[in-house]
């Protein structure tokens, strides 16, 4: 498949496309979009595996028809394309401090509530990994990544104490996987941020008014 410009294939109901689509708002860039309607089962259909195998969104379809797809690729891609205001760090070290802190953010905060919710959602069984595979839900999973998110906010909370964002000084992709984690525990987790994390809710507030956090 071939396209004018890149476009990237996502659904408003999907977190991990969301985490591409404030990428794109900070980045102050228009990529065109496709909506996957995921109710409707959409990823499955044979149309859009042609485009992403893996039945999976986000996935940013190139000029010459190639796709990538994994929120991370993406966002290596856009920041390679489009290098203005950077948010995978300036240099050596500010891209691996970026790197540590969104993988951080990623694997104990992001997948522990994706873990939780989709073990538990009566419309996700079978499916309690998304993917070309299968899986049952384990029911009894569900109270560890309830701890796993507790012991996130404890964690970023003390984080977020010594810095202002998560990675330091400077908004980056690690703020953009953790407000998807917090919005995400919020609203389909049943796991608001506690009231005494005074310095995650401090930070949640501010990245909450960047015009990017409504992408
Ligand atoms: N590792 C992938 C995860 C993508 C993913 O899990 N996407 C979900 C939506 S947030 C999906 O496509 N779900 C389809 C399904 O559940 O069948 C990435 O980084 O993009």
């Amino acid at each position: 498949m071939t396209t004018e410009a890149p476009v990237l294939y996502e659904s408003k109901a999907s977190p991990n496309s969301r985490r591409v689509r404030i990428f794109i708002a900070e980045k102050g860039i228009e990529i065109a979009t496709r909506a996957v309607d995921l109710g409707a089962k959409e990823q499955f259909s044979e149309a859009y595996k042609a485009i992403n195998p893996r039945s999976q969104v986000p996935a940013l379809v190139l000029s010459d028809g190639t796709t990538i797809a994994e929120v991370t690729a993406i966002w290596r891609y856009l920041e390679e394309a489009y290098p203005q205001r950077p948010l995978l760090g300036r240099d050596a070290q500010t891209k691996a401090l970026v790197a540590m802190w969104e993988r951080r953010a990623e694997l104990d905060g992001f997948a522990a509530v994706m873990e939780g919710v989709r073990n538990a959602a009566a419309g996700l069984q079978g499916r309690a990994l998304s993917g070309p595979h299968g899986y049952e839900q384990i029911p009894e999973i569900v109270a560890r990544s309830s701890k796993r998110v507790a012991n996130f906010y404890d964690d970023f909370n003390a984080r977020l104490t010594a810095e202002r964002f998560v990675a330091g000084d400077a908004y980056s992709a690690a703020d953009i996987t953790t407000l998807a984690t917090l919005d995400f525990a919020t609203n389909a987790f049943r796991m608001p941020v506690p009231e005494h994390h005074r310095a995650l809710r401090r930070w949640y507030e501010e990245v909450t008014a960047r015009p990017s956090a409504s992408a």
